[in-house]
């Protein structure tokens, strides 16, 4: 319990939680094509601690919609200020959470935050679990994610694969891309299993008008299979680990 009352002063304060940024980039030529938003917290007796262990911890007392709303926040303050630097103008995906989705309004939360920064909806994208789109506390997602698409976001499913849904969703609901679970990728190109899994997808997404991203790519062996299979874009250590801002811009903007 003394973690929950950590997490509620490191909201208050702000200063331990910081967002992260993993870029994506094309398997082949390595172009950059996008990053994602990674919440980080730094305890200040614990060191790191991982979002895996502090997003339920907040789902379940209560805190997740304030934590989301940080998110919101500082994604869109990051774009912006990119927008006015000379970084690659890429959209930036977020994590959003089960409740974000089914309690309060997301969609204001993310209209208004626009607004102040003066983004388009293009400029952010939404990544949603499996398990999210499945799950029985949240009734029917397609009127509200229709209404987030309306507004032009676009909706990203994360961990693909790994959720127990049927695939039926995919084809009710308004996904413009599927990341594909990194357990799929980590044993390519050895398991003929993953690899007819993933090229199954890709044929599967490629038939459906949906982008497909890789995750967890590690190997240029990896890449190269992905490539290959027609995978276009791909996200994993072996381009980029998760980075402070200021990182990618010394990579990405290096100034003069
Ligand atoms: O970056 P890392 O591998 O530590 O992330 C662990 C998990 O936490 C991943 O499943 C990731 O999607 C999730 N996660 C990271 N940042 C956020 C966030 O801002 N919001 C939510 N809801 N989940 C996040
Ligand atoms: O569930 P989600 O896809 O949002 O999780 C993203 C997390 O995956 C990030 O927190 C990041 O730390 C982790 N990750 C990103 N790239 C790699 C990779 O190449 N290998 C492994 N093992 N983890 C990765
Ligand atoms: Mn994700
Ligand atoms: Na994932």
């Amino acid at each position: 319990l003394t973690l929950v009352s950590d997490l509620r002063a490191a909201l208050i304060s702000g200063d331990q939680l910081e967002l992260h940024f993993q870029t994506q980039h094309h398997p082949g030529t390595g172009e950059l094509l996008g990053m994602e938003a990674l919440l980080r917290w730094r305890h200040p007796q614990d060191g790191m601690i991982s979002p895996a262990d502090f997003i339920p911890l907040a789902e379940r007392h209560g805190l997740m919609s304030e934590l989301g709303s940080w998110v919101i926040e500082k994604a869109c303050a990051q774009q912006a200020h990119w927008q006015h630097s000379s970084m690659p103008k890429l959209t930036i995906w977020i994590n959003i959470s089960a409740l974000q989705l089914f309690q309060g309004d997301l969609e204001t939360q993310l209209n208004t935050c626009l607004k102040r920064y003066q983004l388009k909806p293009s400029q952010i994208g939404l990544e949603l679990t499996e398990s999210v789109l499945i799950d029985e506390r949240a009734g029917d997602m397609g009127p509200r994610l229709r209404a987030l698409k309306e507004q032009g976001y676009s909706i990203a499913i994360d961990d693909f694969g790994t959720g127990y849904s049927s695939l039926g969703y995919l084809k009710r609901l308004p996904v413009d891309k599927i990341k594909l679970d990194r357990a799929f990728i980590r044993e390519l190109p050895d398991s003929q299993a993953d690899a007819a899994i993933v090229k199954a997808v890709l044929e599967m997404a490629q038939g459906m008008g949906l982008c497909v991203v890789a995750e967890g790519v590690e190997t240029q062996e990896q890449c190269l299979f992905l490539v290959e299979a027609g995978c276009t874009i791909v996200q994993g250590f072996y381009f980029a680990r998760p980075l402070p801002a200021i990182e990618l811009e010394q990579r990405w903007a290096p100034l003069p």
